[in-house]
């Protein structure tokens, strides 16, 4: 990786990875970007942070001619409960904005990251211990979109030779950016609100249980995918990746070990949790760890440590975004 171009760099997964990349391969050669002016400007400074829609095919291929990228960390994306509200929009972004940049990539010789998700599988595959290969129909817009761009990554490096990789990110959780509208954005919001209010208002029923994991290894396991020799990779695209898996109610009472005061109730969203219903509750990431050595650090008490110590330490400090609760 030479020069690098970040799609959805403002977004919770974009804040973070731009920082590492920047701290790696040097400020110069990492180019952010996003849609909508970055709302963490205290993160990605604005003037380094261009405007880009990844619908506008034109545009991109003038950035990543004008930048001589070779590699796209394309992160721009609607995330379940907003593509499920607005489904042709979530479409459009999350498809079309993919095959422009694998378009772009196809001519500009580029690598690219895609990162897919639990919700790329539906509820006709197997919950625990859910393969690698597995039977795919999901039943959200936003698992249709993930599916689509797993298939259009695979097609890419099988009929034109792009260096396509990617992952399945499960629910991810950061002291760092605010994630934006999916299922399991409640496992960020509730480190808020146990934080400041002492409280939490879950969205998931207290059962519902997911896989998780904390954001410094959703960022190394990236990076260490991308950097991986081709020739050991026998999947390259949407490797399954594990760290932990809970439900709402371990999840609290892991906050209630430093915060024995926090209490949670639950009031269900329907179109969340029929979606969350329909995902898997614990991947099998045997091929990412044989085929890359992928290994997460964090295990559910690590994170819920480093999240309350960041949370509590940046509460004054940080620009906090009040959590999204309603997509209608
Ligand atoms: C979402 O909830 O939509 C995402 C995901 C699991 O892909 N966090």
């Amino acid at each position: 990786m030479n020069k690098i171009l970040i799609t959805g760099a403002a977004g919770q997964i974009g804040v973070e990875l731009t920082q590492v990349l920047r701290d790696k391969y040097g400020a110069k050669n990492v180019v952010p970007t996003s849609y909508n002016k970055p709302a963490y400007g205290k993160f990605i400074q604005h003037e380094t942070c261009l405007s880009l829609d990844v619908r506008d095919a034109s545009a991109l291929a003038q950035l990543v001619a004008d930048a001589q990228c070779d590699t796209i960390f394309h992160l721009a994306s609607l995330l379940s409960a907003v593509a499920e509200a607005k489904p042709l929009e979530a479409w459009d972004i999350n498809v079309n904005g993919l095959l422009n940049i694998l378009e772009v990539a196809r001519t500009y010789h580029c690598a690219v990251f895609f990162p897919s998700s639990i919700g790329a599988f539906g509820p006709e595959t197997p919950y625990f211990n859910t393969p690698q290969d597995a039977i795919q129909r999901p039943k959200s817009m936003y698992g249709i979109t993930k599916v689509s761009g797993e298939l259009l990554c695979d097609y890419y490096y099988h009929h034109y030779g792009v260096d396509t990789r990617g992952l399945r990110y499960p629910g991810l959780i950061s002291s760092t950016a605010l994630p934006g509208g999916g299922t399991t954005d409640y496992a960020v919001d509730i480190f808020y609100a146990a934080v400041k209010n002492r409280h939490y208002d879950c969205f998931l029923r207290a059962d519902t249980q997911l896989d998780m994991m904390y954001m410094p290894d959703a960022i190394a396991a990236a990076i260490q995918l991308m950097e991986t020799k081709a020739a050991t990779l026998k999947h390259r695209n949407a490797f399954n990746v594990a760290a932990m898996s809970f439900t709402p109610a371990q999840l609290a009472a892991e906050i209630q070990r430093h915060l024995p005061d926090f209490t949670i109730s639950y009031q269900i969203d329907p179109i969340r949790q029929a979606i969350a219903d329909s995902w898997p509750r614990h991947l099998d990431d045997g091929a990412a760890r044989a085929e890359w050595g992928w290994q997460a650090h964090y295990d559910l008490a690590a994170t819920v440590a480093d999240m309350l110590k960041h949370i509590t330490l940046n509460e004054q400090k940080i620009n906090v975004k009040v959590p999204i609760k309603s997509f209608s």
